[in-house]
Order: structure tokens, then sequence, then C-alpha cells
């Protein structure tokens, strides 16, 4: 097992690193940015590096600094949480080849699911269900017209390079497909310096289902059910839960089964999320994150496994502490995921944290840096808490959530604690009745 593992993040999820060494009796190194310098994941661990000025190109971003810090505190792995340099393969390599271990899967196995057509390719080899569309890019537009008569209007032209909803359009008929066609390649050559696109058929009110899986390096394979992670706005997650309100045990079987396999078949190693759009009853792979997730706290609640526990056991080359036999699941758990932001606008909100109260209680987490003083610097992401509320089934976990937000303080800045408030007492909302339009659409009629 590892002796000193390097946090490569900041935030909330460094902090949730270092609780998970700490209780394996690992040490851990901090990392961090001038902003970050009273940082609470700084204050915790056992040693820290600044490795740079606040942009994080400069300091988070910045692989020859992060590989100085842990040469100097001579860490024997680096944990990358998610974003930043998380599914860069190019730094796995480097910390590789620096004979440091990469807690995450293989940088074969980044690189491919980075890419979004071998991602869907790899998925169709793997037995994998995914939306019908083109075979890889869209040529030009004869064969355009080709695949869209084939797979039937409404479709949707994708950027490969894009992601997050970037360079997306739909074309309602055939009449419509040039102009989408070529307002995507030019939006996609513009935005990320690639123009090819491809082509699938567009599913109009789908849900946003994820399954979580974790793989070792014996070649076992388990999938800890899924996420429904339809509660969006703008690409950017507002609320997660598990299970989700839309599967029955049999869908649950079926999904999971199916990952597993492929999962297996692929020897994938570490833990990793497949996205899936459900509609209509099928599932269909959009796109798989070779990371920990924001959200994962929603599935350690429910199923009682700490995954960033089994990330950094299975990157020691420990087999994974659980078959899938063992894997249960109980209750409901849902995850707020609140910003420093301005409720209406959505607008940055950083800045001195007067007051800060989190809630408490059974069934009640709060992974959060903030303390009363600490300043939200305006450089990164503005996710400030993930308030995560578990119970035995989805109303009482509602009613424990309402009662948990109203007890959550957080004085001097802006946040979406309001939003969540409105959010949880929504009757759609409360019925299960939404799909990934449905927030931006019931917002639009808040006042
Ligand atoms: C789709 C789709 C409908 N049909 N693909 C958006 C970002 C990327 N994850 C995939 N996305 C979508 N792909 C087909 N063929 C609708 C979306 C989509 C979406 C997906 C998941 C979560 C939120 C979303 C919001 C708008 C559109």
């Amino acid at each position: 097992m590892f002796e000193k593992v390097l946090i490569a993040n900041r935030g909330e999820v460094a902090l949730r690193i270092h609780r998970a060494c700490r209780e394996m009796g690992i040490h851990t190194v901090a990392v961090h940015s001038t902003a970050d310098a009273d940082a609470m994941h700084v204050r915790l661990a056992d040693e820290a590096v600044c490795i740079g000025p606040p942009p994080a190109t400069d300091s988070y971003l910045n692989i020859p600094a992060i590989l100085s810090a842990a040469e100097i505190t001579n860490a024997d792995a680096i944990h990358p949480g998610y974003g930043f340099l998380s599914e860069n393969a190019r730094f796995a390599d480097i910390v590789r080849a620096h004979d440091i271990t990469f807690i995450g899967p293989t940088p074969e196995h980044i690189r491919l699911m980075g890419d979004k057509i071998a991602a869907k390719e790899a998925a169709i080899k793997l037995g994998i269900p995914v939306v019908p569309g083109s075979d890889g890019p869209v040529g030009n537009e004869a064969e355009a017209k080709r695949v869209a008569t084939e797979i039937g209007y409404p479709v949707l032209i994708k950027a490969t390079a894009g992601g997050g909803g970037r360079g997306m359009k739909v074309a309602q008929s055939e009449d419509k497909l040039l102009e989408a066609l070529s307002m995507a390649r030019s939006e996609a050559g513009k935005a990320f310096g690639n123009d090819q696109v491809y082509m699938e058929k567009y599913l109009s009110t789908p849900r946003h289902i994820e399954v979580q899986v974790l793989g070792d390096s014996q070649g076992h394979v388990i999938h800890l059910g899924e996420r429904e992670c339809s509660i969006q706005r703008r690409h950017q997650k507002v609320l997660e839960e598990s299970p989700s309100p839309a599967l029955n045990a049999t869908e649950r079987e079926h999904i999971g089964g199916i990952v597993t396999r492929a999962m297996t078949k692929l020897g994938y190693l570490g833990a990793g999320t497949v996205e899936f759009l459900y509609e209509d009853g099928k599932f269909y792979f959009i796109e798989m994150n070779t990371r920990v997730q924001v959200e994962h706290p929603i599935t350690e609640a429910v199923t009682g496994i700490d995954i960033v526990r089994e990330q950094i056991r299975i990157a020691s080359g420990a087999p994974l502490g659980y078959e899938q036999k063992d894997v249960t699941f109980h209750g409901h758990a849902i995850e707020c995921r609140i910003n420093a932001e301005d409720p209406k606008t959505f607008a940055p909100s950083p800045g001195r944290v007067t007051d800060y109260h989190p809630p408490g209680g059974l069934g009640v987490r709060v992974d959060s840096a903030l303390y009363a003083g600490y300043s939200v610097p305006p450089y990164y992401d503005s996710l400030i808490a993930k308030l995560v509320v578990h119970g035995p089934t989805r109303n009482e976990c509602l009613m424990r959530l309402r009662r948990a937000l109203e007890e959550f303080v957080i004085g001097g800045i802006d946040t979406t604690i309001d939003l969540h408030r409105r959010l949880v007492s929504n009757v759609d909302f409360v019925n299960g009745a939404y799909d990934v339009h449905w927030l931006e659409r019931s917002m639009a009629t808040w006042r």
C-alpha cells in the first residue's frame, strides 16, 4: 500500500481524497495555488506544496509543477480527483514515466474514452447499446442525407471534439439538414479547432442515467448501481439521485449486467462511469467517464462502499474489496450541488464566507471545504458544497433533504441553496417526472 499520496486537486474533492487516505494510514501531500494557501485541504494535509499562481493553467493544470511537488515530497502515487488533469492521458503517461502510480485507469483507456467516436465504436464492440447514427464521422452532404434518411428524423449533429453539449445541432427534417450540418461544422471548427462531426438519432425527452463500475488489476469488475443525473442546467448537473426513479429492479439488473460484462471484456482498471440516455425503456450509450465523479457520494450512501478507498486499493494492486454478490442497495440518496452563484442569474459569487452552518443528523452528509472566514476564490469552479442526504425511501429522503436545506446557512456570498429548496418541493420533481430538459423548461416559468 502507498506511503504517501499527492492530491492533484483542490476544494471538496481534495478533502474527500485526504479523508480516505487518512483512514488508510496514508500520508497526504496537498498542492495549491497562491489563491488556495488558506484552503482546508492545505490545512489538513500532512504536507503542502505551492505549485503556482491562481490561474489553473499555471497551477492545477501545471504538469511539471505537480510532478516536481511529487518528486520533492517523495510521493508514491498521485490522485487527480475530477476535472483538471483527471482525464488527461498525457498526464497519466508522464506520472507513470516518473515511476509514480496514477490513481486511475490506464492512459490507454483514458485516451480511448476521451475520443467520442472511438468510445462509441468500443461500446458497440463491447455489446453496449448505442444511439443509432453514422458509422464514425459524417462526410459530404450526400452521405449526411443518406444516413439521416436511414436513422430517421429528427437527427442530431455532434462535434467529434465536442462534449458537454457543445457543438450539437438538431435537424428536424431533411430541408433543415444541410444548414444544421454546416453550422455544426463551423462551430466545431471555431470552438475545438476540429470541424469533424458525426450524426445520431435525436432523442427528444431522454433521461441521463449513469452506471458506476469498479475494476481491479486481477480483472474483476463490479457495478454499484446507477445514478440519475437529468436535473441539469446548460449541461451542468444541479442535483443527482440514486437509484433512478425511472428504473425498476429488472432494468437495473439488465443495464448493470451489460456494463459489467463490457468492462470485464475491456479489462477496465479503476473507477469509471458509463453514461446513457434513457428513453422509452431503452438505454443508449453516450460516453464513459474515466474518473471519480462529483456525484459519487450518492452511490456510497446507497451501497455503503467507499469509492475513493477502492480507487486507492485498486491502484496499489490490491483486489477489489467486494464481489458483485456483496453489493446491495439500500434506500435512496440525493445530492444537491451548492454553488457560489447568484440564484437567479447563476453569475459566479466569490467572496468571504461570513457564516457557515452545515446541516447534520442521521443520513445527512455535507462534502465541503468551506469554513467561516474562508474566501471563495474567483478562479475556479463555483461548486462549494455537496449536500448528500440518504433515507430508507425516496419520500423519506425528500423529507430529510427539505429539513437539511432549511438548516443550511452560508452567509456572505450568494448560493444556489434556494434553487434546491424550490426544486425539492416541485410536484414534477417529487413525482420523478422529469427529463434532461425539464429544469430549464421549468425555470423559464419561475419568476
Ligand atoms: C443527445 C441528446 C439527444 N439525442 N444525443 C448533451 C451533452 C452530451 N452529454 C450528450 N447530450 C445529449 N445528447 C442524442 N442522440 C440530448 C443530449 C442532452 C443532454 C444529455 C444528457 C444530459 C443533459 C442533456 C441536456 C441537453 C441535451
